[in-house]
């Protein structure tokens, strides 16, 4: 063989040896490898204080924990108690979400050091008129205010149906009109917050004292004058539109108005508690309830108000924003105003004659 044959053969062995897969490697033994890093896995129970109509909260809870396997404890509660309770239970949060109820009382609880930061990766989806840039909160539904009204009742008195606040403070609705107390209700404080911003505060408060001349009955929650109005025991009620539509739905004989000069509104709050007992379940809860799919229950369990979520389905009984004259609701000076607007009250309203 010459010395070129014996070059050729020589390269064509090592190109063949480095084309050979090298021989396997042992794995290291489980225990050696870094696990990926990812988000604790939630379970257990999430205790909840629930502020809309319980017929919903009781829908969504049983959906939740289908879809999740997270057991549910819930309370249901107003927004005003609500905002009571977890400001009494500061040192030692009992529950990990506030779920629903006026926006106002959540606002306020960031400021008291309540709520714990959460920026939800599902709040995305939601327009950013709905939450707080700093994640504290999140809205998951929007309702507007209206009047209640008996029509059989105000026609055998001959009474017209109200249809602007001017119309609240005639004297012939003395004594027929009721809504829910400023101090202790977050829909009363709505109301209150958009006549103010609306006419400026001395001149919404002249219009409070007019008005609580024409009530019959401040009641504790805010759904609570429905009631008084489908009873007779109220001609007319101020409260929430959705409220209204749920109660007829039901077979009370009432109906429901938006005033034509201006309107409030509210938007539902969603809130993680600081220092609850299950927060890797109380933020999974927030992450579900802002899907479209869990805000589309509403509806199905008689609650009318408007998801924040625009891919779900937003249903045909809804008053929607295109119906109403809103005010532009300055959430945040609402919030900080509450405390002092409703003393205000308590001290220059509650205690006049009727
Ligand atoms: O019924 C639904 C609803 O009107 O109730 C919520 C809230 O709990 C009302 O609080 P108050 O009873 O303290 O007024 C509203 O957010 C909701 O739309």
């Amino acid at each position: 063989m010459n010395r070129k044959l014996l070059a050729i053969l020589a390269v064509g062995i090592v190109l063949l040896t480095s084309c050979v897969a090298p021989p396997p490697v042992a794995a290291p033994p489980a225990a050696d490898v870094a696990a990926p890093a990812e988000a604790p896995k939630a379970s257990g129970t999430v205790t909840v204080y629930a502020s809309p109509q319980e017929e919903w909260v009781k829908a969504a809870m049983t959906q939740f924990t289908k879809d999740t396997g997270i057991k549910v404890d819930y309370v249901a509660m107003g927004s005003g108690e609500a905002f009571t309770r977890i400001s009494a239970e500061k040192a030692a949060p009992k529950a990990d979400v506030w779920w629903g109820g006026t926006i106002d009382p959540h606002i306020q609880a960031v400021a008291d050091g309540l709520i714990e930061k959460y920026c939800s990766p599902n709040a995305q989806a939601i327009p950013a008129q709905y939450r707080d840039p700093d994640c504290y909160w999140t809205g998951m539904y929007v309702g507007f205010i209206g009047f209640t009204v008996n029509p059989g009742l105000l026609e055998q008195k001959n009474l017209p149906i109200p249809k602007t606040w001017a119309d609240l403070i005639k004297p012939e609705y003395k004594g027929l009109i009721a809504m829910s107390d400023p101090a202790q209700s977050g829909t009363a404080y709505v109301i209150m917050a958009t006549l103010v911003q609306e006419m400026g505060e001395d001149p919404a408060f002249e219009y409070l004292a007019a008005l609580h001349k024409n009530i019959s009955q401040y009641t504790k929650s805010g759904p609570g004058p429905i009631t008084l109005v489908g009873q007779g025991e109220a001609l007319i009620g101020i409260n929430f539109v959705h409220d209204t539509i749920m109660y007829m739905k039901q077979g009370q004989p009432i109906n429901y108005v938006i005033p034509e000069d201006f309107d409030g509104y509210e938007i539902g709050g969603l809130t993680l508690i600081k220092g609850g007992p299950n927060p890797e379940a109380g933020k999974a809860l927030i992450d579900w309830t802002l899907t479209a799919k869990a805000q589309e229950l509403a509806a199905t369990a008689n609650s009318f108000q408007v998801p924040t979520n625009p891919e779900a389905t937003v249903s045909e009984e809804s008053v929607k924003i295109s119906d109403v004259k809103a005010i532009d609701y300055n959430l945040v000076w609402a919030a900080e105003n509450r405390k002092r607007l409703v003393t205000r009250w308590t001290n220059e309203i509650g205690p006049l004659p009727r």
